[in-house]
């Protein structure tokens, strides 16, 4: 819950909807999107990270463990972590990069985005290396903006959007790969089936990377799984059987998608979790793994994820298409 602190600031950022900015969890900032109708989203600048999404009646849509540590350097678990310049548990950088794991400050004058009439909640956040501490420019000596929109759609839609610049002034290409490693809290995962990944290979991080084709008509969940599915489709859908809800993901920038959930050891290991809360959550990921995204200094690369959660009707399996296409 979030406590208003006694020196709560307003940002506003548009003349519809006005920002506030709280101490929440371990004291981490964070600014809380409300939208006229309801919906709600939160953003804390400790990673840039969403926090909290919730539909017009106040119901949460992200899992975030009851054992996050809300202690920086911990990255917080759950939400939308943002995973960069990398997203992977090996190299030099901590695992998924540092930007999950850094401040961000709120951008007070973010390049124009193409403005789209129906989201008029929204916040611009940016991390710069001056946000970075020594040790990420040891092992990543560039400049660079990193920008990250925030938005809330008028049918409650979350829309985030990412912008990444190379600056450097050296003639350096900037490389790197990118997931928003979306937690979507569901109601039990051996009731939930993902829909739009069939046919499509996948890299196994349990069978070192191996590749493989998806052969099923859709994903079910009987045990841990960690895939990054190569060249996905644009849109991917999670039904929840028990709740009657699909969420349905966009994806623009991201051509790959992570599919993961640590199952019960996994989850008792990474100690994050609290007792079978693995049963709550899936992460499905739009991320630019397999390939990773190269700049030359001046340009620019967006990634966007959009999310709706919409009532389906799950009776064949098959996704109520009318009711998602049209959205929630
Ligand atoms: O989703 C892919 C993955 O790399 C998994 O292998 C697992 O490590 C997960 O991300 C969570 O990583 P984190 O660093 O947040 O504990």
């Amino acid at each position: 819950m979030s406590s208003k602190a006694s020196s709560s600031e307003k940002v506003s950022s548009s003349e519809k909807a006005e920002l506030e900015i709280y101490k929440g969890a371990g004291g981490l900032k964070k600014v809380v999107l409300r939208d006229f109708s309801g919906y709600s989203a939160e953003v804390s600048l400790y990673g840039g990270q969403v926090t909290s999404w919730k539909n017009k009646r106040g119901e949460e849509l992200l899992f975030v463990s009851s054992k996050s540590a809300y202690k920086p350097p911990k990255p917080i678990r759950g939400g939308i972590p943002l995973c960069f310049p990398k997203f992977s548990n090996n190299g030099s950088l901590e695992q998924h990069g540092f930007a999950r794991i850094r401040f961000w400050n709120i951008d007070p004058s973010p390049p124009p985005l193409p403005t789209n009439s129906s989201y008029k909640t929204f916040v611009d956040l940016i991390l710069s290396p001056k946000d970075l501490l020594p040790n990420d420019k040891t092992f990543w000596p560039h400049s660079f903006e990193c920008r990250l929109r925030v938005a809330l759609g008028l049918t409650g839609e979350l829309l985030l959007t990412s912008r990444i610049r190379n600056i450097n002034t050296d003639g350096k290409p900037l490389t790197f790969s990118f997931a928003y490693h979306t937690y979507f809290l569901v109601s039990d995962i051996s009731e939930v089936r993902v829909e739009g990944l069939e046919t499509t290979d996948y890299l196994d991080n349990l069978q070192n990377k191996e590749r493989f084709t998806e052969q099923g008509d859709a994903l079910t969940f009987e045990s841990e799984v960690d895939k990054v599915y190569v060249s996905a489709p644009t849109k991917i859908a999670i039904l929840d059987h028990a709740k009657k809800q699909t969420f349905v993901i966009y994806k623009e920038g991201l051509p790959d998608v992570a599919v993961w959930n640590p199952w019960d050891k996994k989850a008792k290991a990474l100690g994050d979790f609290g007792y079978d809360e693995y049963t709550r959550m899936l992460c499905v990921s739009p991320a630019a793994v397999e390939t990773p995204i190269t700049l030359k200094p001046g340009e620019e690369w967006t990634g966007r994820q959009k999310l709706c959660a919409v009532p389906s009707s799950y009776c064949s399996g098959q996704l109520d298409p009318q009711r998602v296409i049209r959205g929630n």
